[in-house]
């Protein structure tokens, strides 16, 4: 029966090869399909791959041609078979540089047999019948002329170029952002997602190859002139051998902090806590297309985010001075908690980089229907809840970030856990966002009073933090209606201010500080509250509670803000007043150095320069002096 085949090769193997990937995505591979869009994607994916690939085929002579579909189906199906082995290990997708390190491989090998699952032989029956077709059926070897083999590749591509168009609408800047294996390879598949993964890393390799340690003196030499404080603050050590908890407050900017929505305040929690705190209400954002995980990038290293890819995707190989790898030297342990998939934003793999010794994602979590709220899966009250457990039993001191998820884009939630009304603006998402701020704000409340029950509270310190914005410039008018202004480009600088309290039970001092200060300036903060300053750190920030600082806080796009300044579209304003100015000396003044100082920061990266930097001193860094 076999030989009255008489449909191309190429083609039979193509749908065949898409069939069985589309299975495996779609019931072997654990991808949370969230929408119907998702959906369609994943069923095009594979065939528009698969198409592409074997339609090659047409280019070729028939014995070629034979051969060519034989061993990209084989090629194909050990690369499918793989990523399925290394899937059920780590539930994660191989990228080059693990590829690279063997040692994943070798964990591999030592459960090889549960990797192996009996159904796996469904996987290499294709190959059997094509490899069959190949050599006995001559009349599936095609000969087309060259306006069919122009009229097939088109539409391959074409494809192709479908499903990429639909998955950048599924998610913009996937491309850019490339923020989670998982979704790569649900939007643009296995192996397209494997081509882009080596086209990144490749690029990444030869920066690195190229650079020497002779540039980090030059480096270092600019921080000590420019970027360190000769001061000490007078809380240094203030907080020595406390726990510290930090609270990245997903997407909390700080103009909603003193609002009221019907007489009903926005954050009356994080109100009243403030009052108990060192408050920095001039706190800006540095981050990029990273979102989450340059604000986390920039708080544990005092770097800058990169210009136009997320620095935990690209550089996660690198070698960082970051604030866990520190402290560890100085007894801590530290943690990450987050109930999201451990690939979002390659987390699981930079947090080991960072010197984290725990990370405890989405998998921690018991998530149901009953504590998901919005769109984004577990709530952060039970989030919250579920964390304590293991936070009691993490060995003392410890450092941990607490990354909350319920205020995320869209902002909407189900009516039943919102405590307040809706903005009525033209923007759904800002209407929304008032809401989902609350629930934080009640999230966090609940929280304190868990770490009080646990008796974690007084041996700790609180820092709670906005990482980005959540509502985009997009929304200006929106923002307008409930500003009661126009939003200029002064107003969006300003609107980058996100909140940064600084909580120490039973310290009786509190204040606000109007000063200015940004995302870089935590490592060396926190780092002083614990009384803990390595003298030889190369960091773009400095402790906020000393005077002796940089005058500026810089944006990842060159833009500025000094305490009397805000330098944005090549424009210079009044900070205090929001006035463009015509005598611009107080901004030209620094525009270059923040160029500078960014470029620094790049290079450290793209270089890998802290390899040729010993940082070994921390250990014998003296408070007493
Ligand atoms: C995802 C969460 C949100 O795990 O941290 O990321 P974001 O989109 O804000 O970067
Ligand atoms: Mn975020």
């Amino acid at each position: 029966m076999l030989h009255r085949i008489n449909k191309p090769l190429f083609l039979i193997a193509a749908l065949l090869f898409g069939f069985k990937t589309y299975i495996l995505y779609r019931f072997v591979f654990n991808l949370s399909i969230e929408n119907p869009l998702q959906e369609l994607i994943l069923l095009i994916n594979p065939f528009a791959t698969a198409l592409i690939i074997f339609t090659f085929a047409v280019w070729m002579k028939p014995e070629r041609q034979k051969k060519f579909v034989k061993y990209t189906t084989l090629i194909g199906t050990i690369i499918l078979y793989v990523n399925l082995a290394y899937y059920r290990n780590f539930t994660d997708f191989i990228t080059l540089p693990t590829l690279l390190q063997f040692k994943n491989f070798g964990d591999l090998g030592a459960s090889a047999a549960y990797l192996v699952k009996p159904g796996d032989i469904f996987l290499f029956l294709d190959i059997i019948l094509v490899f069959y077709l190949a050599k006995k059926n001559e009349n599936t070897i095609v000969s087309f002329k060259q306006k069919g083999k122009m009229a097939i590749s088109a539409l391959s591509l074409s494809i192709l170029v479908a499903n990429f168009v639909l998955a950048e609408i599924e998610r913009p800047n996937l491309f850019l952002r490339s923020f989670d294996r998982e979704y790569l390879v649900k939007n643009i598949g296995l192996f397209n997602y494997h081509i882009y993964d080596v086209v990144i890393h490749s690029k990444t390799k030869v920066q690195r190859v190229m650079a020497d340690g002779s540039e980090i003196e030059e480096i270092e030499h600019y921080i000590s002139e420019n970027a360190s404080s000769n001061e000490k603050s007078d809380l240094s050590g203030i907080a020595e051998g406390k726990n510290v908890i930090f609270i990245t407050a997903e997407s909390l900017q700080t103009f909603v902090l003193d609002k009221e929505v019907n007489g009903e305040p926005i954050t009356p929690f994080l109100n009243k806590l403030i009052e108990e705190s060192y408050y920095f209400e001039n706190f800006y954002h540095q981050t990029n297309l990273g979102k989450t995980s340059d604000s986390e990038f920039i708080t544990a290293n005092s770097l800058y985010p990169l210009p136009n890819a997320s620095v935990f995707f690209t550089h996660a190989q690198n070698e960082y001075n970051a604030m866990p790898k520190i402290i560890k030297e100085h007894g801590y342990t530290s943690a990450v908690f987050h109930g999201n998939n451990k690939s979002f934003w390659n987390r699981d793999v930079m947090y080991d980089a960072l010197g984290f010794d725990h990370f405890f994602s989405e998998r921690f979590y018991h998530v149901s229907e009953e504590n998901k709220v919005g769109d984004w899966g577990l709530g952060d009250k039970s989030f919250f809840e579920q964390s304590i457990k293991y936070l009691e039993n993490l060995p003392q001191p410890f450092y941990t970030n607490f990354i909350t998820l319920t205020n995320h884009h869209p902002f909407t939630m189900d009516q039943k856990y919102a405590s307040i009304d809706k903005l009525e603006t033209n923007s759904r998402t800002l209407n929304g966002y008032v809401q989902t701020v609350r629930y934080m704000d009640e999230a966090i409340e609940q929280f304190f009073e868990q770490l009080k029950q646990a008796g974690l509270y007084e041996e700790s310190i609180i820092v709670i933090a906005g990482d980005h914005y959540g509502i985009s410039d997009y929304h200006n008018r929106a923002m307008g209606m409930f500003l009661e202004k126009d939003i200029t480009p002064y107003d969006n600088v300003q609107l980058q201010r996100v909140p940064m309290i600084i909580h120490i039970p039973d310290h009786e001092e509190t204040k606000t500080f109007d000063k200015i200060a940004g995302q870089v300036d935590l490592k060396p903060t926190i780092l002083s509250l614990l009384g803990i300053e390595p003298e030889d750190d190369i960091t773009f920030g400095t402790d906020l509670f000393t005077n002796d600082r940089k005058p500026y806080v810089a944006f990842r796009n060159g833009d500025f803000v000094t305490e009397n300044y805000v330098f944005t579209n090549d424009t210079c304003y009044d900070r205090l007043t929001g006035e463009i100015l015509e005598d611009t000396s107080g901004c030209d003044e620094y525009k270059d150095q923040v160029l500078l100082e960014l470029e620094y920061s790049d290079r450290i990266i793209y270089g890998d320069l802290f390899r040729f930097y010993n940082f070994s001193d921390n250990e014998e860094t003296n408070n007493d002096e």
